[in-house]
């Protein structure tokens, strides 16, 4: 199997799933935030135009962080990547739901491409009054989530369970950014980011994506 990727992304959470899964895989780093995501030859893959991608070695492309997150969990059960108690399970879904969907998806969002949240009306374009305003609304929403997230992982090691799973690779990648979006990280996550930095396979990850 085959994923794409890209710099500063979320791919890097499924990277570290990859690794951690330790099967052979292939990793090609595209230029995302450049606009290669648009280029023909990958929006014939995925003509969402996002990373992560995962090409299965039949043909298959998978899409969407959460839906190939449980996919390989489910190739791969005796890792427990999801909890097998019903009630892990639920707070591993929903902690990953609301990475993906809420702090990346509308704050992270807000911060990373302002343009694409601005208000179209002509007083904020001409003012350009709509990014600054987008960005502070971002930055707001991210400290109120990671508040409830910070929360949600007091007192225990992994976001889930008993062990690293996929809940932690979401919250890996969302936590990462925090610096870049100039967001202070509350203690627990921050003591999370370093537990998932110090693991061999999120390490190797970090040398591939240039970063360690
Ligand atoms: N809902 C998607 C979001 C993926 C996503 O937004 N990927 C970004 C990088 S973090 C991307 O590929 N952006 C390129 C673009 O929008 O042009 C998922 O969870 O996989």
């Amino acid at each position: 199997m085959k994923l794409y990727w890209g710099p500063h992304t979320c791919a890097i959470g499924t990277h570290v799933l990859l690794e951690e899964i330790g099967k052979p895989y292939e990793a090609e780093k595209i230029d995302a935030a450049g606009g290669a995501t648009k280029e023909p030859w990958f929006k014939a893959i995925n003509p969402k135009s996002k990373v992560p991608t995962l090409v299965l070695d039949d043909g298959r492309v998978l899409t969407e962080f959460g839906a190939i997150a449980i996919w390989l969990a489910r190739q791969n059960p005796e890792l427990n990547l999801v909890p097998t108690d019903a009630d892990e399970e639920q707070r591993a879904l929903s902690l990953m739901d609301f990475a993906v969907g809420t702090i990346h998806g509308q704050a992270f969002g807000r911060v990373f491409m302002p343009e694409r949240f601005e208000p179209q009306d002509p007083v904020h374009q001409t003012l350009g009054l709509g990014q600054a305003s987008v960005k502070k609304q971002g930055r707001q929403m991210i400290e109120e989530a990671f508040a409830i997230v910070d929360g949600q992982v007091a007192g225990r090691e992994w976001a889930a369970g008993d062990r690293f799973g996929i809940a932690d690779a979401a919250l890996f990648f969302v936590e990462r950014w925090a610096a870049e979006a100039g967001v202070e990280l509350p203690a627990n996550l921050a003591a999370h980011l370093e537990r998932v930095k110090a693991r061999p396979a999120v390490r190797t990850v970090m040398r591939i994506w240039g970063e360690a």
